[in-house]
């Protein structure tokens, strides 16, 4: 099995689960920031997380450009890159507060079983959501993601785990002509 395969079912999948998800208080939605890739990236961007900031503050995107995002976590604590608003990201971390609080997020770990429980009876804590990536100290992961022709708010990419963003550890995407 190729790895284009392999990946193509990947990115075939996130969007399946992404109809889903969608509906959900502070998510992706299509708010104004893109929507998952489903055409070919025309270039990959590496961005690194540290304790607790990115390796760059902001990024120059095309306009309507999709972007394969591969993201690694090199710090000591457990990290997002997610994709949205000022107001989105406000909206997700007391999302993210309440993993916190429920046991699923720690300080340097994810507890997957925790997190099973949390969605099993509140319909949230697996993170799926398709415009945002979850990584614990050491782990990478990819977004494939296809940027607006137009941004009415400025589009950013953040760390919504409690008390990240306050510390800086968020950056604007430039969508450029
Ligand atoms: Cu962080």
């Amino acid at each position: 099995m190729s790895l284009s395969f392999v990946r193509g079912v990947c990115i075939a999948t996130t969007i399946l689960v992404s109809q889903f998800t969608f509906a959900g208080a502070g998510h992706s939605g299509d708010q104004g920031v893109g929507q998952p890739g489903h055409s070919t990236p025309s270039r990959t961007i590496e961005v690194v997380m540290h304790d607790n900031y990115y390796d760059v503050d902001s990024l120059d995107i095309k306009e309507g450009e999709t972007v394969r995002f591969v993201i690694k976590n090199q710090g000591q604590l457990v990290h997002e890159f997610n994709i949205g608003t000022e107001k989105m990201h406000a909206a997700h971390e007391p999302e993210m507060l309440m993993m916190v609080q429920h046991g699923v997020l720690k300080g340097s770990s994810i507890d997957h079983e925790a997190a099973k429980s949390m969605q099993a009876t509140m319909g949230h804590g697996s993170h799926d959501e398709p415009n945002s990536l979850l990584l614990e100290p050491g782990k990478s992961g990819e977004i494939i993601w296809t940027f607006p022709q137009h941004a009415k708010d400025e589009i950013q990419f953040a760390c919504n785990v409690p008390g990240h963003y306050a510390a800086g550890m968020v950056g604007t995407v430039n969508l450029v002509h």
